[in-house]
């Protein structure tokens, strides 16, 4: 069983994984058994990063590249195949988000988001196929959203590029799958990360973020998830375990989307 979800000699990247939820599941893969290989927009964080992975006892490989840069990302990730061998795993974890009412948003902020959260998926993806198709098999890991099935005041543009991604997801298993490249989602819920660090700070007063009571309320578990609970999830959906599992979205949210909420 165990051998089911080794990452023994697999090489994984994990877009934007300098901390985060992509780090934590890159830290998964290396317990798994896989080489690492991250990037990030900035040296001064890959530095960061490195540092952080080698503090686990993971030799991960980074690279600086901005993922809407489709000559970037190609130039990266043939240097990751000079470096370090062709991926195998890839996992499009880097993303952002902007918290505007639409109508006060301009065109450009909503077509930076979509840039970062859709359009590079597609690049990155668009990369790293065809050394997949030679190689035999491949694995793609969306890093969706519950804003790829729900919507909510002021990430209009989030939402769409999370939507998007749900179907890019699917696309990418229905035009692929026949070369045994498996392409899924990882849809995570409300995660205690820097990106909603804003959503749980404390009041003035020291009383608790209204949006982080209402995120509890609406979580059966009545917590915020941790980076660490979409470790086993990645893993599974990383590893032979999944081979028959694709354009799948696999929520991990401790249920909200299965629930109508608290009842205050
Ligand atoms: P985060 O803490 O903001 O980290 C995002 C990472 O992506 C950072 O390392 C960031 O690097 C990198 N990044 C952003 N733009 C990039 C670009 N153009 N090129 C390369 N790297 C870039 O976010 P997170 O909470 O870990 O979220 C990771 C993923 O999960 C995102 O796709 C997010 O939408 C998704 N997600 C998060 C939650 C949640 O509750 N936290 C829930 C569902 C889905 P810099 O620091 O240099 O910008
Ligand atoms: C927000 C949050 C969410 C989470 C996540 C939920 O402002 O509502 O940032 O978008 O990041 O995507 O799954």
């Amino acid at each position: 069983m165990n051998e089911m979800f080794s990452l023994e000699g697999k090489i994984a990247l994990v877009t934007g994984a300098s901390y985060g939820i992509g780090f934590a599941m890159a830290t998964g893969f290396a317990r798994a058994g896989a080489t690492i290989v991250f990037n990030d927009i900035k040296q001064e964080l890959v530095d960061k990063g490195i540092e952080a992975y080698g503090e686990l006892g993971i030799r991960a490989h980074g690279y600086v590249c901005d993922v809407t840069d489709e000559a970037a990302v190609n130039a990266m990730v043939a240097a990751i195949e000079q470096d370090v061998g062709v991926i195998d795993i890839l996992v499009n974890n880097a993303g952002i988000i902007k918290r505007i009412p639409m109508v006060e948003m301009t065109a450009e902020q909503f077509r930076q988001v979509i840039d970062v959260d859709l359009n590079a998926p597609f690049i990155v993806s668009k990369a790293v196929i065809p050394a997949m198709i030679r190689k035999g098999h491949g694995k793609i890991i969306n890093i969706c959203s519950m804003m790829s099935e729900l919507g909510r005041e002021t990430v209009s543009a989030y939402a769409a590029a999370k939507g998007g991604l749900k179907m890019l997801t699917r696309n990418i298993c229905s035009e692929y799958g026949m070369h045994n490249i498996q392409c899924n989602g990882i849809g995570p819920g409300y995660i205690a990360t820097p990106q909603t660090a804003p959503l749980r700070e404390k009041q003035a007063d020291g009383s608790m973020h209204p949006f982080d009571s209402f995120i509890r309320a609406k979580t059966p578990a009545n917590r915020w998830g941790e980076p660490e609970d979409l470790i086993g999830p990645a893993v599974f959906l990383a590893s032979d375990a999944s081979d028959f599992v694709n354009g799948h979205i696999l929520y991990v949210d401790g249920g909200i989307l299965a629930y109508i909420g608290r009842q205050p």
